[in-house]
């Protein structure tokens, strides 16, 4: 009833002016829209995009770190990331589910990644030379994720808002982790210390770019805040997350790579917050358009994880059928 593809939203509801406006009044009264309820295709289509892009984020994102695994300094680091990066494969897999919701299939989805048709955060288009690289993207990118994810645990659409909470709760636990990972460098010798400052100078940018382009460049933003499936824009969490995170690297002793960065008084309604430099956006749509330092290299080997787990999913089909056919027999 609800299917459609990606990129072709379309339902069976006639979209008139009273059925637009009193899904608007649902909207407005802060109710949850359930998987059955009637949408505009439109908003359909805005949440198969946003949490598709999100759960592939989700399954990308363990390449970066997973890539440390091996090599974790000690037994203690070794169970704390192995752990963060299995909670990075559920949060895909809740995502997935929570797509599939809308009447998407979860290989539509895979095929449309790996085809490199489908987006995901560009944060994770960066490689991680050091050790230190897993700190920072602990503290930075998890800081970020949580600041972005945060408001969509009141997103309109009930089965993402659900599935925000347990993620939003893990994410804490991965942001933490990675800033004690990073005080810890700093407290060390001359070469840790360096470390830490070199991979904050790497991943600060990245991070900035993770909440997307300005708010006169966003696209979506406009409709998706009217929908309330973003709460703030782009450009606000980003400030958010700027505030709350300067003070956490003066406090570790570490220098965030920007030369603009001040603290302006007036800001934030007379609150105050930092004046920043201006992001690389060329930059950032490069690795967007698939142009970054990891795309191919992410790409492929996810391609590969999916090809070499083809027998698994061939044998859970088999098996599931085997006890159907046992079960309709007896
Ligand atoms: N990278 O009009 P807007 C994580 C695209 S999870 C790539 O502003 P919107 C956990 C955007 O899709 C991180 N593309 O779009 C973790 C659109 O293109 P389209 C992921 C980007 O949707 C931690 C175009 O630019 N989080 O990190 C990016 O209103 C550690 C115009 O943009 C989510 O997905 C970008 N950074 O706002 C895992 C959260 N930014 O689709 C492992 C949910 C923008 O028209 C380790 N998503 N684009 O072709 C969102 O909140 C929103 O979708 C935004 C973008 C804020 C990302």
């Amino acid at each position: 009833m609800y299917s459609q593809g990606l990129l072709g939203a379309n339902t069976d509801t006639d979209e008139t002016e009273d059925f637009l406006a009193a899904f608007q009044a649902r909207i407005d009264a802060e109710e949850k829209i359930e998987p059955n309820d009637p949408m505009p295709a439109a908003y359909r289509k805005t949440l198969i995009r946003m949490i598709s892009q999100h759960a592939h984020s989700e399954i990308v994102g363990m390449l970066p770190e997973g890539n440390w695994i091996t090599r974790a300094p000690s037994l203690r680091r070794k169970v704390a990331l192995l752990a963060k990066v299995q909670d990075e494969g559920g949060h895909g897999l809740y995502l997935y589910s929570a797509a599939e919701t809308l009447g998407v299939s979860r290989e539509q989805l895979t095929e449309e990644l790996l085809s490199g048709k489908a987006k995901y955060s560009s944060i994770f288009n960066y490689p991680t030379p050091t050790w230190a690289d897993i700190g920072a993207i602990g503290w930075l990118v998890d800081g970020a994720a949580i600041m972005n994810q945060v408001p969509l645990c009141r997103c309109s659409y009930g089965p993402y808002a659900r599935a925000m909470i347990r993620v939003c709760k893990e994410e804490s636990f991965h942001q933490r982790q990675g800033y004690e990972l990073m005080r810890k460098l700093t407290r060390g010798t001359d070469e840790q210390k360096a470390m830490a400052q070199d991979a904050l100078n790497r991943w600060w940018w990245p991070s900035l770019m993770m909440f997307g382009p300005s708010d006169t460049d966003s696209q979506h933003s406009d409709q998706s805040m009217k929908w309330k499936i973003k709460r703030f824009t782009n450009d606000e969490l980003r400030q958010k997350f700027v505030d709350a995170t300067v003070p956490q690297a003066e406090l570790i002793g570490l220098t965030m790579p920007d030369e603009h960065l001040s603290w302006n008084e007036s800001k934030n309604n007379g609150e105050g917050g930092y004046d920043f430099g201006e992001i690389d956006w060329d930059e950032f749509w490069r690795v967007v358009k698939g142009h970054g330092m990891m795309n191919k290299d992410r790409i492929a080997t996810r391609k590969k994880a999916w090809d070499d787990g083809a027998w698994v999913r061939e044998a859970a089909l088999a098996h599931a059928r085997k006890t159907r056919e046992r079960k309709e027999a007896a």
